[in-house]
């Protein structure tokens, strides 16, 4: 851990933001094996620590875009779980009526502004929503979230070159877990790390551990403080890994099987908690206590959805022009 360490509430706040985000993880899939659920599903388990320590630095106010495997991010942000399970689980109690699924999620009321499949888009929407900001002299800033592949991307290149020109309001997150679907790293990409790219981009490149806490807030912060102050985006190169196959059902069999119990073994979440027990930040019973809570969150999200409806046919033709179209 590094030196400067943050206030207990904040410490704890990213636990409790990684938990929400493990345990959610671990029911989501529970229930796409029972077949109670159907859905695509990219899990981000491995990958608390990024979007928990970033949103310790973000309000309500503040935006984030992020992509399929953005389940984390937008726990981490703060959108209320049943909310979000229904969008899951399509039904018309979700954020989006049921109507984006998994891959579409959008919480306006938390940030979460938008949520995408199209590998590297994220970056180009979070300009524009930082324009946005920086038109209307709001102090907003946008986190667009994307993976080590996506900065192989053209958009990625564009959106940053844009965002230092007009120095905008933006912290391009790179959650490099050392695949792209099936292909490691170095297979697709030209530097050791993506963070380098910044210099092109006359900007701040910053690669940091991206399963600590500490490291990763202090990162997200100066980068937060940064924009906030007008003074330009950074692009930070978070390191993690993910803990199972890029979506669910895949066998990851292209995977190191040493290499992946490598970093199973450091398992960021129960890492940090034990952590904060021995620094005297948090004891077991407040912790034990704050899981259980969650569980019960998690428990409720999901009676919630299973007992929501499907959007009616009529909602196809809704929400997609200003006016209803008729077909
Ligand atoms: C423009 C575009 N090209 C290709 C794909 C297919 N695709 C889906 S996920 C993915 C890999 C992206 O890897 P990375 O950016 O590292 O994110 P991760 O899944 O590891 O979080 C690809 C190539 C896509 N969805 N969009
Ligand atoms: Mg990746």
């Amino acid at each position: 851990m590094t030196a400067a360490i943050p206030d207990r509430d904040v410490l704890v706040g990213i636990y409790r933001r990684m938990t929400r985000i493990k345990q959610n993880d671990e029911r989501f899939r529970a229930v796409l094996k029972s077949g109670k659920l159907v859905m695509p599903y990219y899990s981000p388990r491995g990958q608390e620590v990024i979007p928990s320590a970033v949103s310790a630095c973000l309000s309500d106010e503040d935006y984030i875009c992020t992509i399929y495997r953005g389940v984390h991010d937008m726990i981490a942000k703060g959108i209320p779980l049943k909310d979000l399970w229904a969008e899951f689980g399509g039904r018309v109690t979700g954020t989006c009526k049921g109507k984006g699924g998994p891959m579409h999620v959008t919480h306006p009321a938390t940030g979460v502004m938008v949520t995408t499949g199209i590998v590297g888009s994220s970056m180009p929407i979070a300009n524009g929503l930082a324009l946005a900001a920086q038109i209307r002299g709001e102090k907003r800033v946008a986190v667009a979230y994307f993976g080590d592949g996506a900065s192989n991307i053209g958009a990625f290149h564009e959106a940053l070159n844009m965002a230092s020109v007009w120095k905008l309001p933006v912290i391009f997150v790179c959650q490099n877990n050392g695949y792209a679907e099936h292909t490691k790293y170095a297979y697709g990409t030209s530097v050791p790390n993506v963070a380098q790219r910044a210099v092109a981009y006359a900007m701040p490149g910053v690669t940091v551990d991206g399963n600590d806490p500490v490291a990763m807030y202090h990162t997200a912060r100066e980068a937060v403080e940064r924009a906030r102050a007008g003074q330009g985006p950074t692009l930070i190169e978070a390191k993690t890994f993910r803990f199972h196959g890029h979506v669910f059902g895949d066998a990851d069999a292209y995977m190191d099987k040493g290499e992946k119990d490598a970093w199973m073994a450091k398992d960021p979440v129960p890492l940090y908690r034990a952590w904060l027990i021995a620094t005297g930040n948090a004891s077991e019973e407040e912790l034990a206590t704050l899981e259980s809570d969650i569980e019960g969150e998690i428990d409720e999200a999901l009676e919630f959805t299973l007992n929501s409806p499907y959007p009616d046919v009529a909602e196809l033709k809704r929400d997609v022009f200003k006016d209803e179209v008729s077909v």
